[in-house]
């Protein structure tokens, strides 16, 4: 076969995959389950480059020249394996499969080593940007090999989204490190969006604001440090107005939202890592919450208000506080999937380069955003940074907004707004920064009920206080 690179699973993404690598020159294997999405595609887009269609997988294999690349673009799951199994027997040594659908990364981690004891290149790869960044160029993520990323990397990266020329695309490390990176990245646009959607509540409470004002507001935002795709849509989604009643369209959309899980992925896992990634947490709680709808309605029935007075009589003054707020708390939420990522590098050896991952996020991703060069700059100055925050840009912009942050917070406790994640990110800041925190206490409490033990703060060891008798100490 000639084609040189192949795509199995042409729904939406994989068919605007194969018209990205089509477009850029590449001859493409396609091939799909139901063989009428295939003859759709070549007979809708044929002309935009070179494909080959195949109905069968053992055509579709057979077209492709070795070491044959096959992306595999179907629904993440039984079905990814049902796919794999199919193709791993009629492939050859050093041929690589690519996932680029939304698997959870111990998935990719169990497939990568089932085909390496195969001779076969098991690629996990997490493609962000949705169909449109599919087609266009979407920031990419692969994992596996770096083998194989030498073979597959120069055609990844021509299709990816591009950033001052530089692309979207890189190597991140073995095995499940690329959907894990993704998996990250899906969850800080979980607190991204969060942040931006306290902001907006803060605005609309804060000053009665319509939603045409508020965007208005946030379209000037995206003029400056907070500048970014989120931002942007925040601002176009603000300035809508409904076809059918004339109102604001946000103000017709049920405030319920749902979530397909990868924020939950992530928030398990940084449990498992011990990781407090406490904005992304916050942000998948607060969409738990807005559905739970007998809670809610029990709640808004039963509970009472009893607010304090917030003077917001200053507006300028009021929004450029909810802006600093909201960067000093973006700041956070970012830190601590930069912190998730290191954790997990660290946990299952992968040796991810954070600042190349804020790089490959600049652009074709849903976080896109200005901001991620300074993220970029920041692991360049020290690749160990312990905290993404302790770096000298991050310190400064926090510290700059840091009252305006504490005025917000604490003034929506007193008006009863709620914002979980902007207060989170201030209880977080507040707690790393700490020189001493009541965990001291929280020792004393497990050895007294449990005999966990504890360390003292003026010598080595562990100890135990035989609380039930004379209350001596011993060591443990
Ligand atoms: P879907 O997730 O809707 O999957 C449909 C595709 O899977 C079709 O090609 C279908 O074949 C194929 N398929 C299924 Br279902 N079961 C199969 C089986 N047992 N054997 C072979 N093929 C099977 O497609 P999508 O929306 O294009 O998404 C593809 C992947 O990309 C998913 O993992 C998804 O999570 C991810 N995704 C990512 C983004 C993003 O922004 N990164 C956005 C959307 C989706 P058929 O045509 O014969 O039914």
């Amino acid at each position: 076969g000639t084609a040189q690179i192949g795509v199995t699973g042409l729904a939406v993404m994989g068919r605007n995959l194969a018209r990205n690598f089509a477009r850029n020159g590449f001859t493409v294997a396609v091939h799909n389950r139901s063989f009428a999405r295939t003859q759709s595609l070549v007979a809708e887009h044929g002309e935009e480059g070179t494909f080959v269609p195949s109905e069968s997988v053992e055509d579709f294999v057979a077209s492709l020249a070795r070491p044959r690349k096959i992306v595999v673009m179907v629904k993440a799951g039984p079905a990814t394996d049902a796919v794999i199994d199919e193709l791993v027997p009629l492939l050859d040594e050093g041929d690589i499969v690519i996932d680029a659908g939304n698997a959870h990364f111990p998935d990719t981690r169990r497939r990568e080593a089932a085909l390496r004891e195969k001779g076969l290149h098991f690629v996990g790869s997490g493609v962000s940007g949705g169909e449109e960044g599919a087609l266009l160029g979407p920031s990419i993520m692969p994992g596996g090999t770096r083998e194989s990323y030498e073979v597959l990397g120069p055609i990844l990266e021509a299709i990816s989204a591009k950033v001052d020329g530089v692309p979207c695309c890189t190597y991140v490390g073995p095995d499940g490190a690329g959907h894990f990176v993704k998996m990250v990245h899906n969850g800080i646009e979980y607190a991204d969006m969060q942040l931006i959607a306290e902001a907006y509540d803060l605005l609309k409470q804060g000053l009665g604001a319509s939603a045409a004002q508020i965007g208005e507001i946030f379209a000037q935002w995206n003029t400056g440090d907070l500048e970014s795709f989120l931002i942007e849509i925040t601002a176009d989604v603000l300035a809508h107005v409904d076809a059918a009643t004339g109102a604001a369209f946000v103000d017709i959309v049920l405030d319920q939202a749902e979530q397909k899980g990868t924020g939950r992925w992530t928030v398990q896992n940084g449990l498992d890592l011990g990781v407090p990634i406490t904005g992304i947490a916050e942000a998948t709680f607060a969409r738990a919450l807005s559905g739970s709808v007998p809670q809610r309605e029990a709640a808004r029935a039963a509970l009472p208000a009893a607010t304090l007075p917030w003077d917001v009589s200053d507006r300028d003054a009021f929004i450029e506080d909810v802006r600093q707020a909201l960067y000093a708390s973006k700041v956070v939420a970012y830190s601590q999937g930069f912190d998730q990522i290191a954790a997990a590098s660290a946990e299952f050896g992968w040796d991810i380069d954070r600042g190349a991952m804020a790089r490959i996020w600049r652009g074709g991703c849903i976080i896109r955003a200005r901001f991620l060069n300074r993220i970029t700059e920041a692991y360049e100055r020290d690749p160990q940074l312990p905290l993404l925050l302790a770096d000298e840009y991050f310190t400064a912009a926090v510290g700059d907004g840091l009252a305006a942050w504490r005025r917000i917070v604490a003034g929506a406790a007193q008006h009863g707004v709620p914002v979980p994640a902007f207060s989170s990110s201030l209880s977080y800041y507040d707690g790393v920064r700490a020189v001493t925190l009541p965990a001291n206490l929280i020792q004393a409490q497990r050895d007294f009920f449990g005999a966990h033990t504890y360390r003292r703060t003026d010598r080595d060891g562990s100890f135990h206080t035989q609380w039930s008798t004379d209350r001596t100490e011993h060591d443990a």
